[in-house]
């Protein structure tokens, strides 16, 4: 198959890097996007979110003609559908969230009008079991003039596969080309098609299997750090009870050949580890008990967080009989999702942070040295130097282990550290 025109749908942290990737090997890439404000940017040559490297990628995309955005599909070669799968609402907390295809939907249908015989269709967006056979449905109800591979199998006119994205925040340039690709046509034909494609750039294995099993992959890899993240938090609450320090005894466990504990944290954070795992537990509630409950251990870690300041305010007022909570400054070291990153999105440092400031009649503090504003949902802390937080306040509470905060430590003040980078 020759793919000359490769469209993307959905040009956010996974759509716009991997659009970039085929055109800067100089495939024709048509990037659709419902966001205007997003179009507009790509257009111009400059990117609308943040990724090491990508800017200079996608300038010289549009630049040289390669790479342009766009609303409305068009018909091309192939299609990649990158669009986000959140939860449906729930109404208690202690619903399962259900994932809401609806983003998926809507892009189906949108190209569904351009397909024409010979195309190939790759959902890319990380999904529940079952999601591409789903997307198969909606397409074949919208053009039943071509033929589909759930009902022709592999003499259909269009070629479904599930490739799923797994790349690391931070690194996705890098890893878009050497990370293994998990291929999962609707058939063999659907296969063998969506990995010439990914061969236009991917450097690795591109493995073939079924969608059912590329969709179970790609939700095991993050349920399974998940577990291992709720381990290693757990380890973090059962060692503060007994006085242990958890940094120094997982160093020491994992000094034995086969054990590799992660590191605790202030939870879970990001837009997958935390999402997908229900993705799992929603489909088979009664069989997922160890992924359901890691979900529930990272959750509940920031509740234990927010806690263990509400105990040092506490002990603070009791040796310091003269002054009262509005006396009290605290500082938050971090707000990212994770180290070394900018983004603050589902972020439980900055769910913390919040949460504080919220609570808290004295003033909050926050340092974050990979932004330099907070956004206006953040309103009520204050961002300022290392120098200014470490020197002005009482509680000291490290959430994110950024190499800057590696490098110092407050030298006064109560330290409370999610990190174990100031213990
Ligand atoms: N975290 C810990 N302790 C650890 C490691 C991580 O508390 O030892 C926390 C981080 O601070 C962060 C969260 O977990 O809040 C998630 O960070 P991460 O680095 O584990 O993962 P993400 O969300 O940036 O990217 C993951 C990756 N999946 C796996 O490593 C299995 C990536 O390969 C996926 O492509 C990505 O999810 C995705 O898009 O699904």
């Amino acid at each position: 198959m020759s793919f000359e025109t490769i469209s993307v749908i959905g040009l956010g942290y996974i759509g716009l890097p991997t659009a970039a990737m085929f055109a800067s090997h100089k495939k024709k890439v048509i990037g659709v996007d419902i966001n205007q404000d997003a179009v507009n940017t790509i257009n111009r040559g400059q990117i609308h979110i943040v990724e090491p490297d990508l800017d200079k990628l996608v300038h010289t995309a549009v630049n040289e003609g390669y790479l342009r955005a766009t609303t409305t599909p068009e018909p091309a070669d192939a299609f990649l559908i990158a669009v986000p799968t959140p939860f449906l609402p729930t109404e208690n907390d202690s619903d399962i969230p259900e994932p809401d295809l609806k983003f998926i939907e809507a892009a189906a249908n949108a190209i569904a009008p351009v397909l024409k015989t010979g195309n190939l269709v790759i959902l890319e967006s990380t999904s529940p079991v079952g999601a591409t056979e789903k997307m198969a449905e909606w397409l074949a109800l919208a053009r039943t003039d071509l033929t589909f591979p759930q009902s022709t199998g592999e003499a259909s006119d269009i070629r479904i596969a599930h490739c799923p994205e797994r790349v690391l925040p931070g690194h996705v340039i890098r890893e878009l080309v050497e990370n293994d690709r998990v291929i999962g046509g609707l058939t063999g034909k659907c296969s063998q098609a969506a990995v010439e494609l990914y061969e236009i750039f991917v450097q690795a294995d591109c493995v073939i299997t079924n969608a059912r099993t590329a969709e179970m992959a790609k939700l095991t890899e993050n349920s399974c750090r998940d577990v291992q993240i709720a381990f290693a938090n757990e380890l973090s609450i059962i060692c503060d009870k007994l006085d242990i320090d958890v940094w120094e005894l997982i160093s020491l466990a994992n000094r034995h050949p086969r054990i590799n504990i992660l590191q605790p944290g202030p939870g879970v954070g990001g837009h997958c580890i935390a999402v997908d795992p229900w993705f799992i537990v929603s489909k088979t509630p009664d069989e997922a008990k160890i992924i359901h409950t890691a979900r529930i251990v990272n959750d509940s870690k920031p509740v234990w967080m927010i806690d263990k300041v509400k105990m040092a305010i506490a002990d603070f007022l009791l040796s310091n009989p003269n002054k009262t909570a509005k006396d009290i400054t605290i500082s938050c070291y971090g707000l990212a999702f994770k180290p070394d990153i900018d983004d603050l999105r589902e972020s439980p440092a900055v769910f913390i942070t919040q949460s504080i400031a919220q609570m808290h009649v004295g003033t909050v503090l926050a340092v974050e040295p990979n932004v330099d504003h907070i956004p206006k949902t953040l309103e009520a802390i204050e961002l300022v130097s290392f120098e200014y937080a470490s020197n002005n306040a009482d509680i000291q509470l490290l959430l994110v282990d950024h190499k800057q905060f590696k490098l110092r430590a407050p030298t006064q003040g109560v330290i409370i550290d999610a990190k174990g980078i100031w213990s």
